[in-house]
């Protein structure tokens, strides 16, 4: 078999995981696929046996992704979950995009766990918060420490795929409210 995938969605952690279930399987870490919080952590094409009987490997491979990416939206939602790597997109778009689409959902798990008074779509108040909750952290590593909690799942269980119908609905009232306010500013 072979498992393939984009990156970082847990393809190496599954192999280990079946592995595990084998009895006279060595299951010593040099044995093991390599698993990461970052994408590129599987860098060639190795096989892992996962059943004595009857005789079965698994393929893991390197993450896929397209080579073009259309929406900006698919865009910001990969570099939220770590499946493009950290700072091809700056980390304060990304940490914006995080804070944003927590807000969206309506997940106001953040809120408590950074100590926050109440919901914000201010990063900034946001991330003073990081630095008090962990101590003398430089901006950039508040970034990182607000992307590795999302990610983590402190904040919160978000799934960013929608129903498409219903994104459609909700990207026609947002489009409605454009319209609106194009109109009114034609009439002033
Ligand atoms: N929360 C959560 N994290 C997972 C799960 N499976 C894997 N991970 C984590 O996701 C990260 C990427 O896993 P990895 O197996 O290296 O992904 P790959 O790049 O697709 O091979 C690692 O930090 C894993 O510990 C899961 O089911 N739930
Ligand atoms: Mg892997």
């Amino acid at each position: 078999m072979m498992i393939g995938g984009i990156p970082n969605v847990g393809k190496s952690t599954i192999i280990n995981t079946l592995r595990k279930k084998e009895s006279d399987i060595d299951t010593n870490r040099k044995n093991s696929a390599r698993v990461g919080a970052v994408p590129c952590i599987t860098r060639s094409i190795m096989g892992f046996k996962v059943l004595a009987s009857p005789l079965t490997y698994v393929i893991d491979t390197p993450g896929i992704i397209q080579p073009k990416i259309h929406s900006n939206e698919d865009g910001m939602r990969l570099c939220a979950v770590g499946s493009i790597r950290d700072g091809i997109i700056e980390h304060d778009f990304t940490c914006e995009y995080i804070l944003c689409a927590l807000n969206r959902h309506k997940i106001r798990k953040y809120v408590q766990f950074y100590g926050l008074k109440e919901p914000t779509d201010r990063l900034d108040v946001v991330l003073n918060k990081i630095k008090e909750k962990y101590g003398r952290l430089s901006e950039h590593n508040c970034l990182i420490a607000f992307m590795k909690d999302f990610r983590e799942g402190k904040l919160g269980r978000v799934t960013f795929d929608q129903n498409p119908r219903v994104e459609a609905v909700r990207r026609e009232k947002i489009l409605e409210e454009i319209r609106l306010l194009e109109a009114e500013e034609a009439m002033n």
